[in-house]
């Protein structure tokens, strides 16, 4: 039987043999429900890098350039982190270059994987649907927070187990301790992360819409996956497949 497993924290990844599975990345705020939103609206192309330098230097070679740290966009560069910015009509077709706190980080980090796909509850029934017709066995990697665990994304990886339950065998005890927190966060998933910390860091910055944006589910069926270095936009016959 297929396995699937959940790495709470980038900071344990090494635990895991990532070789020949598929690692879906989670960043739900807010990283990669920005990528899902960017592909659904338009964008060509991202390219995670981990540094800001390296992503200013991008600027050069024709990319947009899109920095997030502890929330907040960076000086100098065109874009910051909030889903609601890769809506807009200007970034149609544009290759962007894209660094923030932890999620493009956990890309970076998987980069050794057979396929490197991204998650968040905007296109969650396009990844379950895709993910049930894989063979490959697969991880759920949470980005958390500077390498800490955090609720929101492992809420999300248990809402993927959920979804997936009696398909795959799970590995070890993450895929289901995160399955019961989606089970108690579900009804009123706003009101269960309201004590958490990035939640309470994004208030302060007073980006409580990004919030219940990204909390949406099944907004989208566009899947990001990377190829080569390169975010792209899974090709249709691939996400029914
Ligand atoms: O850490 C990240 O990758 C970001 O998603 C954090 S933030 O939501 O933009 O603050």
């Amino acid at each position: 039987m297929r396995s699937i497993d959940v790495c709470l924290s980038p900071e344990l990844i090494s635990l895991y043999d990532i070789k020949g599975r598929i690692i879906v990345v989670i960043d739900i705020l807010r990283a990669t429900s920005c990528m899902t939103t960017a592909f659904a609206h338009g964008v060509k192309s991202i390219l995670p890098v981990a540094s800001l330098e390296e992503c200013r230097k991008l600027k050069n070679e024709g990319f947009t350039c899109a920095a997030e740290r502890d929330g907040k966009k960076e000086d100098g560069f065109d874009l910051g982190n909030s889903p609601f910015s890769y809506m807009e009509e200007n970034l149609k077709d544009q290759n962007i270059a894209m660094t923030t706190t932890n999620g493009t980080l956990a890309i970076t980090l998987s980069k050794d994987a057979k396929q490197v796909i991204v998650g968040s509850f905007l296109n969650l029934s396009a990844l379950v649907d895709y993910l049930s017709g894989q063979n490959d066995n697969i991880i759920l990697l949470c980005s958390g927070w500077k390498g800490k665990v955090n609720l929101e994304d492992s809420i999300f990886a248990g809402a993927v187990i959920e979804a997936l339950l009696g398909k795959f065998a799970m590995e070890c005890d993450a895929p289901l301790l995160a399955m019961h927190l989606y089970k108690a966060a579900k009804y009123d998933m706003a009101d269960f992360l309201k004590d958490s910390s990035h939640v309470k860091r994004l208030r302060k910055l007073n980006i409580q819409e990004d919030i219940v944006f990204c909390l949406t589910k099944d907004k989208y069926d566009v899947i990001p996956v990377l190829q080569g270095k390169v975010l792209v936009k899974m090709e249709i016959q691939d996400v029914v497949a």
